[in-house]
């Protein structure tokens, strides 16, 4: 586990978030994660979701082989809704959905390792904030392949509306980010972009980390 971050770092950290399973690429996820952080990735997630996810030892045994290389890199290593299993291999910090337990029952869970929380509106972040989550994952921002069950897509504009309304907290957004949008969800007042295959779907996830990281750049 990493040393716990304070929130600069924290926001630094997020800059260009990385979330992977087994059904996100075709390749091993342990070579997709070791070429994207070459690229350049600062954050990485464990979301190990869909039809054919692994559970079970088999999960536990991935979670451990992409932690490592996390950890060799000195990239955060966040689990998706699994708090057990964050629990039990020591990760960084846990990332849950409003369809997860309550955030503040997972903090409790957790102490002081990273709590992010999807959130879709004032009324979900304002919870979300007091309960104390350390970071908002907003989306979907723009349609995406890579989530069944997504919310209604909400364009950038809620990412202002958070800022515009005071939040300060770390915000990253979600949802069909690619190098060509990348800059424009900065502009809107995130703290970095969040994506799964616009790195994990490439060829070469070393290059189209490095052209996100250039589009964060000239944002
Ligand atoms: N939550 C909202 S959209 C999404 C998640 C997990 C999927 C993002 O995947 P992609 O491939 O970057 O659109
Ligand atoms: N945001 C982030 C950062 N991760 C997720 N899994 C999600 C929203 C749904
Ligand atoms: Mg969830």
């Amino acid at each position: 586990m990493l040393k716990i971050l304070d929130q600069d770092s924290l926001r630094k950290a997020l800059s260009l978030y990385f979330i992977m399973g087994s059904g996100n690429t075709r390749r091993r996820a342990s070579v997709v994660l070791e070429e994207a952080i070459q690229g350049g990735v600062s954050c990485f997630q464990f979301r190990e979701k869909g039809t054919g996810a692994l559970v079970g030892a088999q999960k536990y045994a991935l979670a451990e082989e992409l932690q490592f290389i996390c950890h060799k890199a000195g990239v955060p290593f966040i689990v998706n809704d699994d708090i057990e299993l964050a629990m039990a291999i020591h990760a960084d910090g846990v990332h849950i959905g409003q369809e997860d337990e309550p955030v503040q029952l997972v903090r409790e869970k957790i102490g002081d390792k990273i709590l992010g929380v999807s959130v879709h509106n004032i009324v979900e972040a304002n919870l979300a904030l007091q309960e104390g989550a350390d970071y908002f994952g907003v989306g979907p921002i723009y349609p995406t392949n890579s989530k069944d069950d997504a919310k209604a897509v909400q364009g950038v504009k809620i990412i202002r509306e958070l800022r515009e309304a005071g939040y300060t907290i770390p915000i990253v957004g979600i949802g069909g980010i690619t190098a060509n949008n990348a800059g424009e969800v900065i502009r809107a007042g995130a703290d970095g972009v969040s994506v799964i295959s616009a790195i994990s779907l490439q060829s070469c996830p070393k290059s189209a980390a490095e052209k996100l990281k250039w589009s964060l750049e000239i944002s």
